[in-house]
């Protein structure tokens, strides 16, 4: 597997898909999940509503992910995953984690060879930046997947940073 950082907006990757740091109501927000959604058209949503209507009646949990159409984006499916709000008083790494090995297990699912990340949980829900890409770096490394071309879009450039300090790190 190739891993690269991309400094832009997950957007306009040209990838199979595109993971969205979603909410577990699978229903849009802010940041990244609102740039796809704007971006992608009311299909994405429509789909958010079929899962709601079957499989995911309570929402998505945390960890978890799924995939629906990516409408009008340049990738062919777009993987809805929610990440954990970061915590001093709990450790809730594994979550996060959990996002990057579901997320590769629907790429999987879908036939998907190229996956583009943002980072996940590192803008509206707080989580520290290098260690949202420690774990996201380290997670994607130690996952079994047939994903060939793993990229990390980070739209700013601190978090672009702490990813390069990630790939960098012996640890990771
Ligand atoms: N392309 C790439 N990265 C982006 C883009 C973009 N277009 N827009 C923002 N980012 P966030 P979270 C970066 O807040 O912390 C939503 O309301 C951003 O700079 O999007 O998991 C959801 O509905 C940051 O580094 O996701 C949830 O309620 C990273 O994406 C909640 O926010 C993640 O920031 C999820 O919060």
């Amino acid at each position: 597997m190739e891993i690269t950082l991309v400094r832009g907006d997950i957007t306009e990757q040209d990838v199979d898909a595109v993971v969205n740091a979603a909410n577990s109501s699978l229903m849009g927000g802010g940041g990244v999940d609102g740039a796809i959604h704007r971006r992608g058209g009311p299909a994405i949503l429509a789909d958010c509503r079929r899962l709601r209507a079957s499989h995911y009646g309570k929402g998505l949990a945390t960890g978890q992910a799924v995939a629906t159409t990516a409408g009008e984006l340049p990738a062919r499916w777009v993987i809805h995953t929610v990440g954990p709000v970061h915590s001093v008083t709990e450790d809730r790494a594994d979550l996060l984690a959990s996002c990057y090995r579901e997320s590769l297990r629907v790429a999987d699912e879908l036939g998907a060879t190229s996956v583009a990340f943002p980072a996940v949980s590192a803008g509206i829900y707080g989580w520290p930046l290098d260690s949202a890409a420690g774990i996201a770096v380290r997670t994607v490394r130690a996952t079994p997947t047939r994903v060939s071309d793993v990229r990390f879009v980070l739209l700013r450039q601190d978090v672009y940073a702490a990813f390069e300090r990630a790939l960098e790190s012996p640890g990771s």
